[in-house]
């Protein structure tokens, strides 16, 4: 009846109530970095996992248990579930089907069903309403009460009235969408990028099955389904670091304030990976729940210490000692989440840090009175790590001495620019001194200045604190940038907005590349979240027939130029290739035009598309296994494609 009705509809009939759907969906077209953050690659499969989302809600309220993801040929998408299905019958007030509304309305999401914790309306939370509007086409397709229903839009606009297709057994919805080339820069989707988050979300959710199913260039299939939760993702995370102790700490409770869940393990290595959600959404600023559960650690950790005896007379143990060599996926629910912060991932409920906190004391001093072995590993290696810490004060003190003595002068091997003005500024961190040379000589000194590190500089994957400040290269390197490392650390003070890792296109110039990409991501992070740190791409050959004379930085430019020259295949026809093994080979002219001139060089900004897919390659890249390194082209190759350029 009422869909008969707005058929009939066109032109000036349209309602009040419509008016506002078109000029709601029109705002979404006309800003959509407003609704999914960006318009890039980042934004794109953000509409995947906006509706996504949707089903995971209807898993979390206890009435799905699979949900298929399928990227088609063409890169549309759908999206299928065996939940209850969107609702379809006529809205009492606004007087179109529910699911009309849901593909119709911003922040229509939770307006069925506030009883239960939703992902949508959390980070960008905007509703299945953002992806239709941006979308060429959206279908839906719903079975629900032994019929099946279908509906179509076009770029948000209705194109099919909600009609039903026959008789349907069980329940569940199918969204399938092509992201809108009029909106997005570009349009193919990754599947690595995709695979990361569903298997974070099967994760998240424990039992739930995913299915990622690739139909271009020949069929890719992964299933998620993990009846651990998130203690299978600690061992997940923890990968090739060695454990302490065999049995991941885990508990699930429930609070009025917050459902908690927690996985931790130690293991021998010197860092922290600890990651905090709320909600299924990262928390990648953390807030009040990772407060609660640093203070229950230092806590429970000193407390069972002491009252085992195990300390000598006044020891005491930091929140850093006890999280050194700490894998640990912190995962709360929340009815209302108060997200906060630059870019909207800091919980700002504090109700949530109590509870928190009162869960992990209980819990995790159950865990450690139930296994005395991990409590005694624990404890000895967060006293180590105390010892350390204290080594590494007193090294740093002596180091600030000594360096206001000399007047905090910058490293001697640095050529530095003439321009002050740190904007303007570009570093070139070059690999061997013999292309440090050809890159001060044809450099612009104006405003790029030169690093030349020497050798291979320290794993920082794998040093404590204490053994990185005391590697040469990288105290020179800290010196040169000017901003300070960890809590010290001030982006005001970066003497150049540019660094630039310029490295040979070889084995070893992949592996200085990815140290410096480490010591990046450990001790400068906000270097790369600012967005300084790049990568210069040198060429991999030069092609040239007289004057002629092109760099390739492919195989693929390498041919195109050779056809451009007149040759192809076997004849080339007097064009010359020359392979660049290093960077050393180029004279200082050849540098300058391949790989520094702003005009003519190729750069890609360092980005992470998630810190957890970071944080484990950079584990699988530097960590302690030996095997995962012998992968090493392979794995920086998929690397250096998830750099956006
Ligand atoms: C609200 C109410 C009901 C189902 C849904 C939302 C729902 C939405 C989506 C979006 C993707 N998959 C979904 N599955 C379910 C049903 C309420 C009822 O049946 O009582």
């Amino acid at each position: 009846m009422a869909n008969k009705k707005q058929e009939k509809q066109k032109g000036s009939d349209y309602t009040a109530g419509q008016i506002q759907v078109l000029k709601g969906l029109e705002a979404v077209r006309k800003r959509p970095g407003m609704y999914i953050g960006s318009t890039s690659a980042r934004g794109l499969h953000h509409l995947v996992y906006e509706v996504v989302d949707n089903s995971i809600d209807e898993a979390m309220a206890g009435h799905c248990s699979q949900v298929t993801v399928a990227v088609h040929d063409d890169n549309s998408v759908t999206v299928a579930d065996d939940g209850r299905g969107i609702p379809v019958d006529i809205h009492p007030t606004e007087k179109v089907p529910g699911v009309e509304l849901a593909m119709t309305t911003l922040h229509a999401g939770g307006k069925f069903d506030k009883s239960t914790y939703k992902v949508s309306g959390g980070l960008h939370g905007v509703g299945v309403s953002v992806v239709n509007a941006l979308s060429e086409y959206l279908e839906v397709e719903i079975r629900r009460g032994g019929s099946e229903y279908r509906q179509r839009y076009e770029r948000g606009i209705k194109a099919i009235e909600l009609e039903t297709v026959g008789k349907a057994k069980g329940s569940g919805t199918s969204v399938t969408f092509k992201p809108d080339h009029e909106i997005f820069d570009d349009l193919e989707y990754s599947f690595e990028v995709l695979s990361d988050r569903l298997r974070e979300l099967a994760f998240l959710n424990k039992g739930l099955r995913i299915i990622l199913e690739d139909e271009r260039n020949g069929k890719v299939r992964e299933e998620y389904r993990y009846e651990g939760g998130i203690a299978e993702y600690v061992e997940f995370l923890r990968g090739g670091r060695t454990a302490l102790h065999d049995n991941v700490c885990y508990f699930d409770t429930s609070k009025p304030e917050a459902e908690i869940e927690l996985a931790l393990q130690y293991d021998q290595g010197f860092g922290e990976h600890t990651h905090t959600f709320v909600n299924n959404i990262n928390t990648h600023e953390g807030g009040m729940h990772l407060t609660g559960l640093k203070a229950a650690m230092t806590r429970t950790i000193n407390d069972y210490a002491r009252r085992n005896k195990i300390f000598k007379k006044d020891e005491s143990l930091s929140g850093e000692d006890v999280r050194e060599g700490l894998t640990c996926i912190l995962s709360v629910r929340v009815m209302e989440p108060q997200f906060e912060g630059q870019t909207k991932t800091k919980l700002g409920n504090s109700e949530v840090r109590g509870a928190v906190e009162a869960a992990v004391n209980e819990h995790l001093s159950i865990f450690l009175d139930e296994n005395p072995k991990a409590a005694k590993v624990i404890i000895e290696k967060s006293l180590s790590a105390s010892r350390a810490r204290e080594a590494a004060r007193k090294a740093r003190d002596l180091a600030r001495k000594k360096s206001a003595l000399e007047g905090g002068v910058l490293p001697g091997k640095l050529a530095d620019c003439s321009i002050s003005d740190p904007s303007m500024c570009e570093l070139y961190l070059v690999e061997g001194d013999s292309a440090g040379g050809s890159a001060k000589q044809g450099r612009d000194r104006g405003y790029q200045a030169i690093l030349p590190l020497r050798g291979k500089i320290l794993n920082v994957q794998r040093a404590r604190i204490d053994r990185t400040l005391s590697n040469e290269e990288i105290r020179a390197m800290i010196t040169a940038i000017g901003t300070g490392i960890r809590d010290e650390f001030d982006i005001e003070k970066a003497r150049y907005h540019k660094i630039l890792v310029m490295t040979d296109a070889d084995v070893d110039g992949a592996h200085i590349r990815t140290l410096l990409l480490t010591f990046f991501f450990k001790e400068m992070r906000q270097l790369i979240d600012a967005g300084y740190v790049y990568i210069a791409q040198p060429p991999l050959y030069r092609v040239h027939k007289g004057k002629q004379d092109f760099y390739a930085y492919s195989e693929r430019e390498r041919e195109e130029y050779v056809k451009r020259l007149g040759g192809n295949g076997g004849d080339t026809k007097g064009v010359r290739i020359q392979r660049y093994k290093g960077l050393g080979e180029m004279n200082p002219d050849q540098l300058w035009k391949t790989t520094m001139d702003p005009e003519t060089r190729t750069i890609h900004q360092v980005q992470f598309d998630s810190e957890i897919s970071a944080d484990r390659l950079f584990e699988e890249l530097m960590g302690e296994e030996v095997e995962p390194r012998r992968k090493f082209i392979e794995k920086n190759a998929k690397y250096v494609k998830n750099l956006d350029v």
